[in-house]
């Protein structure tokens, strides 16, 4: 169906009071995606043909898509040269305060090891190694994203990631945007790979003749990148993991009395204006006809006055507002929905984070616009979308490391828990296991 060019710019309305359970759990499903059957028969193939053909596929799928005919190699090594990284001074100035802000966040991150005794001369440690090569696609499309290579390629400079590449589709002259360069530069980045899609992803995950190998994958991106990076991890022959299933962006803004019309409507606009299939969604709490009615106008209002009007179009046709009687019931539906982004803007907002028990990333209170997160407080911005916040968690410095544990056991410690061992593995009849203590208690008990 085609979208309405014109005429108010609003949403559905729903008041909890006149809808049951189940219509509620209809309203807040995300719209529905593609099957992702057809999406598998058109990336299956050309992630076979970059696994043979390498470079040559890369090339030739850049060449076809983003029209990048003059590019005659499918990585950007580093050094990147200077002249690819011109930007104006304030631009400069504004990655290099959220680079740093992103820094900070992260570093402090990190994970102290950890050593417990859990029996007399039984300890069981664990500390963290970062992965080494890590493939971080940033998306092109509607937007240019140096954010996004912002918010992966710092957690993983600061966990020591020893190679880090970065993919971005090549704008059609076979350039990257200069702030993405940059970012790649200040990251210490090995590469970008001119390449975007399911060929940008296989030739991470495979390798080609120039593009480096990784063993994680991670970034967002469209139903195609999100397909191919389930595809690969799926591979055995690949060996490579991801950071999570992603689907459009989207956000939940919960707001009384006390909020300010034009603040709720200018929040719900920054996320609509991501793609026609974000979603955005308002919770009322306990506001009369007047006071709804005048976040609607606001929403309307400047909404027309945006670039992207039409995106916003597209999004706010399948958003909504529900109106519900008090904090409780709206903490409710956002758990249920889980929300990648939930903004408080309510009375004493902070003492209602208690209650969140499944969001991607809070904003809370008046002064905290989703915006200051997606590029600059120092949280990171890729989040569990379409109700995945359930159980995952947004990128964080633990997505760029693994975990070992260690035990070391004195001669006591194998007397304290011999015992224990002995016995399962009896249960288990696995008479081998149980010998390796036997053997070493027998040899103890000759001493
Ligand atoms: N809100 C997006 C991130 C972003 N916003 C990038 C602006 N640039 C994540 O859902
Ligand atoms: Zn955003």
């Amino acid at each position: 169906a085609k979208e309405a060019t014109s005429g108010k710019i609003t949403m559905k309305r729903l008041d909890m009071t006149k809808i049951s359970a189940a219509e509620l759990d209809a309203a807040l499903k995300r719209p529905s995606q593609k099957s992702s059957e057809t999406i598998l028969n058109i990336i299956k193939p050309i992630i076979e043909n970059v696994r043979n053909d390498g470079d040559k596929a890369v090339l030739s799928y850049t060449h076809q898509f983003e029209k990048a005919t003059s590019l005659t190699s499918p990585v950007l090594r580093a050094p990147f040269p200077e002249a690819f990284m011109q930007l104006p001074a304030e631009t400069i100035a504004a990655i290099d305060v959220s680079f740093e802000n992103i820094r900070k966040f992260h570093a402090a991150q990190k994970e102290e090891r950890l050593d417990v005794e859990t029996m007399p001369g039984v300890i069981c440690s664990r500390f963290s190694r970062p992965i080494e090569a890590v493939g971080l696609y940033v998306p092109g499309g509607t937007a240019v994203l140096p954010s996004t290579a912002l918010m992966l390629g710092v957690p993983a400079m600061v966990a020591g990631c020893k190679k880090i590449v970065l993919a971005s589709p090549p704008r059609a002259d076979g350039s990257i945007t200069p702030e993405i360069v940059y970012v790649a530069h200040k990251v210490g980045a090995e590469s970008i790979v001119l390449a975007g899609g399911a060929q940008a992803i296989a030739a991470m995950a495979y390798g080609t003749e120039s593009v480096s190998k990784v063993d994680k994958i991670l970034g967002p991106g469209n139903q195609f990148v999100t397909a191919a990076k389930m595809f690969v991890s799926n591979d055995t022959n690949a060996g490579v993991s991801i950071d999570m299933p992603a689907g459009p962006s989207e956000v939940l803004v919960i707001a009384d009395k006390d909020a300010n019309p034009a603040f709720v409507a200018s929040d719900l606009l920054s996320q609509a204006e991501h793609g026609v299939d974000s979603q955005v969604i308002l919770i009322a709490i306990d506001l009369n006809e007047s006071q709804l009615a005048a976040i609607e106008d606001e929403l309307d209002r400047q909404a027309k006055a945006l670039p992207r009007v039409d995106i916003v179009r597209g999004a706010i046709a399948h958003s909504l507002t529900i109106v519900v009687k008090t904090i409780d019931e709206a903490m409710e539906i956002s758990n249920q929905y889980a929300p990648e982004h939930l903004i408080l803007q309510i009375k004493e907002a902070d003492k209602v984070v208690d209650q969140v028990m499944n969001a991607g990333s809070v904003f809370i209170g008046e002064w905290t616009p989703e915006s200051v997160g997606d590029y600059s407080a120092g949280v990171n911005h890729s989040l569990p979308t379409y109700g995945y916040a359930k159980q995952y968690s947004g990128v964080n410095l633990g997505s760029f490391v693994k975990h070992i544990t260690s035990s070391n056991l004195t001669a006591e410690g194998l007397r304290n828990v011999g015992a224990a061992v002995m016995q399962l593995a009896k249960v288990e009849e696995l008479e081998a296991h149980r010998r390796a203590v036997s053997i070493r208690l027998d040899y103890m008990s000759r001493l």
